[in-house]
């Protein structure tokens, strides 16, 4: 398995640097596919900073046509998020200075141009970005990068021939590009050879659509330590895992029986319902049996280190009161079929947020900085993985019971079908550009599930 290079802020004197460039990958060898990445060929580095710090990233486009570089789960001000309205030009550079302000955690950077956001990512433009703290190193956590604390990007990509092939067309608007192949970090049947001890995977799901439902073929339990606001207060222990497109989790994995074992994946069962053929997807659900298929193997090498112990506490954090919710406000991620109950699947439908495709000159909401409301999220006909920008929550409530066990910690995306009240904070200013919200089924996300907020 490739393991992506590292870029520490602090060893690069607080000034990084990306190139978007397009490249010459060799996913199967002997066979080449034109695909896109930062400082390289698909993919990028994983960028890691540290709290308390600011760190300037310039980012120079060499492409012929527009990006921008989304930083996916950074709480900083809306002008430097990278989103649709911080546009590069071909030949330009961006020069924005990151103030890092929050804990550690495992966030993404992507493309977010607009109406071409899909495309430039399953081409190859996302990569990891790691916030680090002194409250996670006194942890002890595994933390030796690409040894014992492994980024796994997890993509599923169309291949056709061994060439990766970008899929168009009105299906795919609707169900947003999928693939036959799964990707770990851009390398296909992956194997991760690691130290039989205790590792801390990232895990990442890249995708631009396909949710997995992972878990260990062996059926072992594991921990999972963090979501994507960072670490959660105390190990949780499960034995598998959903990850939408955007979110994120990290997870301590025993090794130390040195067993080979796979991570597999159930079906991908997100598809639209339609009438009697509808296939439910069972969230939440551990997910085991027949159908599954390998996203990465692991070999453990032999190790003389002691195994390191999963701590029985992680970190504290500070909790909101929902009664301190100043307002609430309701979303329906819209797929516009125009009767589904019909049950036909027509255009391809308009992708909206409460029946409004989005407008790049429109500001959706506005609210005040500082505040903390409630927002009701749902989507229909499937789900939909539902991301806001420049902000953290928590899920109060899920279909209008308790939250599941997924759903805890803080987040920044989360999977909605039925009503999930979310509990927001805004902490971060928008006022010379707007944050976003959106599905982050960026096929979805481009054909107008989108909407933006103003602070005031
Ligand atoms: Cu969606």
């Amino acid at each position: 398995m490739r393991v992506p290079p590292l870029l520490d802020a602090r060893k690069e004197g607080q000034s990084l640097s990306l190139q978007v460039q397009t490249g010459d990958t060799e996913f199967f060898p002997g066979r080449a596919s034109q695909t896109l990445g930062y400082n390289g060929s698909y993919l990028g580095p994983t960028l890691r900073v540290n709290r308390g710090d600011e760190v300037e990233i310039a980012v120079t486009n060499t492409l012929k046509e527009d990006t921008t570089v989304h930083w996916h789960g950074l709480l900083i001000p809306a002008e430097l998020d990278g989103s649709p309205h911080e546009l590069i030009l071909p030949g330009a550079t961006w020069r924005p200075r990151l103030p890092i302000r929050q804990p550690a955690g495992t966030l993404f950077y992507h493309s977010h141009a607009h109406g071409r956001t899909g495309a430039q990512v399953y081409s190859g433009l996302a990569g990891l970005f790691l916030v680090t703290d002194d409250e996670e190193r006194a942890l002890g956590l595994p933390s030796e990068y690409g040894v014992d604390d492994l980024p796994l990007v997890l993509q599923d990509r169309q291949f056709e021939d061994g060439r990766l092939v970008l899929p168009e067309g009105m299906m795919t608007n609707m169900l947003g590009r999928r693939g036959n192949t799964t990707l770990v970090n851009g390398t296909p049947n992956a194997i991760a050879r690691i130290p039989g001890r205790l590792v801390r995977l990232r895990l990442v799901n890249g995708s631009n659509a396909r949710i997995f439902d992972l878990s260990f073929a062996d059926q072992r339990s594991f921990h999972w330590i963090a979501s994507e606001g960072g670490l959660l207060e105390e190990p949780i222990e499960v034995r598998s895992l959903t990850l939408a497109p955007g979110e994120r989790v990290e997870v301590l994995v025993d090794f130390s029986n040195g067993r080979p074992v796979a991570l597999q994946t159930a079906p991908d069962t997100n598809l639209p319902m339609m009438g009697p053929l509808a296939r439910v997807r069972d969230f939440g659900a551990e997910i085991f049996g027949a159908g599954h298929e390998v996203v990465l193997r692991f070999e453990p090498i032999a190790s003389d280190r002691g195994t390191a112990v999963v701590p029985v506490r992680l970190i504290a954090r500070q909790r909101v009161n929902a009664s301190q919710a100043k307002r609430r406000r309701r979303f329906v991620l819209t797929m516009g079929m125009g009767g589904m109950m019909g049950g036909r699947i027509g255009s391809g439908g308009t992708m909206a947020i409460n029946g409004r495709p989005f407008d790049m000159d429109r500001i959706d909401e506005r609210v005040v900085l500082g505040d903390t409301e409630i927002w009701e999220v749902s989507g229909e006909m499937m789900f939909h993985p539902m991301h806001i920008h420049g902000v953290q929550f928590e899920v109060l409530s899920r279909n209008g019971g308790k939250p599941m066990t997924r759903d805890a910690g803080a987040r920044d995306t989360v999977l909605v079908r039925e009503p999930v009240e979310l509990l927001v904070r805004f902490t971060q200013p928008a006022v010379k550009a707007p944050f976003m919200y959106h599905c982050h089924i960026l096929e979805h996300e481009d054909n107008g599930m989108m909407g933006q907020f103003v602070t005031t």
